[in-house]
């Protein structure tokens, strides 16, 4: 072989180029090594490896490398082709494999989620109904792993195990009434199962029959940007009458004091609730709409701005509890906002505990109530004196009551300030 037709031989060509590649990167990595051995401080290169364009510069290397890799091997078989020797590489074969590459690699993916993700996932429901949630979200999680894993094995093996060999010949086959049948009456009776069960469920969370001898307590969550204002109904159980046009820098939410049902409804700073009693929430919202999300028991519910949602459930595992259960000594229950309404969103949530009757009882008979004395003079309430003459103070039950008042409005200034 002389040098002349050594040099214009293309697939001595194509090899140059890719020994170039290699051969340039790898003498980069090298001197690369050499610098950073030479310097006596290690260069921490974290933030570089962080940064998008790094990454971007990677991807748009790969994509070179893919390129010239592509061109040389197309002039290794256009030299084929020029000189009528058999196609050197099967792409058929290539693809089947890298079909069959792929399943092992997406599936592999798939026990990733579930084992590792799948670990990160909620603990246990810690409400009543939280839990037949959770078994439609599992039956509908199986189902629908079943039918994946099932889909692609048949989806990838087809593709390489009848792979074009250029010994058989597609069979045409245009139709089949049993396959149609098939493949629509059962997707339809599973769907049909899965929508009556999701039906039959919402219905028995929404609708309930209330037993007089349980009746729920009742909790009132008003949403605004960006913060929650937490209301329990005092002693006679019922959250009073509010009004929007009442709303001032006093009257936060716009309660109607003329409504008996309010003088004694209490604010808190957190939302406690006795265990296995039930739980009956009134979300409303002052502007814009938010989501009353309490993850650990399945309760999400837009609060609407203009109209009253309710939410009714029972928790089962108190914070201590469920403490133990996730062995984590800080684990707490909090509700968030799940709609992003604004820029102070990620802001919105608050502590829930979970509490035995005993301790309920104790901790809400301490709790602030939202009318004071500046009230009482806006709605034409006689006043009550303040915590410098508690010996005065009528028909109170205890004395310090006028002091829990002014701290109320205390407690009030933040929440507006927000
Ligand atoms: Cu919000």
């Amino acid at each position: 072989m002389s040098l002349r037709k050594y040099i214009s031989n293309k697939t001595i060509a194509a090899l140059a180029v890719i020994v170039t590649v290699f051969g340039t990167t790898s003498a980069f990595a090298q001197e690369a090594a050499a610098g950073a051995a030479a310097t006596a401080k290690p260069i921490d290169m974290f933030p570089i490896y962080k940064s998008a364009a790094f990454y971007t510069l990677l991807f748009l290397l790969l994509c070179l490398f893919i390129a010239i890799v592509g061109k040389a091997m197309r002039v290794y078989e256009l030299t084929r082709e020029a000189q009528d020797k058999p196609a050197g590489i099967n792409w058929n074969t290539i693809n089947g494999v890298l079909f069959v590459i792929f399943l092992i690699v997406g599936l592999y993916g798939v026990y990733f989620e579930y084992t590792v993700h799948g670990n990160m996932l909620l603990p246990e429901a810690a409400s009543e109904h939280g839990k037949k949630i959770d078994q439609m979200f599992n039956i509908t999680l199986i189902l629908t792993t079943i039918v994946f894993i099932g889909t692609h094995l048949v989806l990838f093996l087809f593709s390489y195990f009848y792979k074009n060999t250029g010994k058989r010949k597609a069979y045409y086959y245009p139709h089949n009434n049993a396959l149609e049948r098939i493949w629509t009456i059962v997707p339809a009776l599973v769907l049909t199962v899965l929508v009556l069960m999701g039906f039959l469920t919402w219905r028995s969370i929404f609708y309930k029959i209330e037993d007089p001898n349980n009746k729920p307590l009742s909790i009132e969550i008003t949403s605004q940007q960006f913060a929650w204002t937490i209301r329990y109904p005092g002693a006679d159980g019922v959250v009073g009458k509010k009004n929007y046009k009442l709303i001032t820098g006093t009257n936060s939410l716009g309660m109607d004091f003329k409504d008996k049902n309010n003088l004694d409804d209490q604010m808190a700073e957190e939302m406690v609730i006795p265990v296995n009693k039930p739980v009956r929430l009134i979300l409303t919202s002052k502007d814009v709409l938010h989501s009353f999300y309490m993850p650990h028991f399945r309760v999400q519910l837009n609060t609407v701005p203009g109209m009253t949602s309710y939410f009714e459930f029972t928790p089962t595992i108190t914070t201590a509890d469920m403490q133990t259960k996730v062995n984590d000594p800080a684990f707490k229950y909090l509700f968030y906002c799940s709609k992003i309404c604004g820029s102070g969103h990620y802001n919105m949530q608050k502590v829930v505990r979970v509490v035995s009757q005993a301790e309920y009882d104790a901790w809400v008979v301490k709790q602030p109530k939202f009318i004071n004395n500046d009230l009482r003079k806006q709605f034409g309430l006689p006043t009550v004196p303040d915590a410098a003459a508690p010996a005065a103070a009528p028909a109170d039950s205890t004395a310090k009551k006028p002091a829990k008042d002014s701290s109320a409005v205390a407690m009030n200034k933040p929440a507006l300030k927000k």
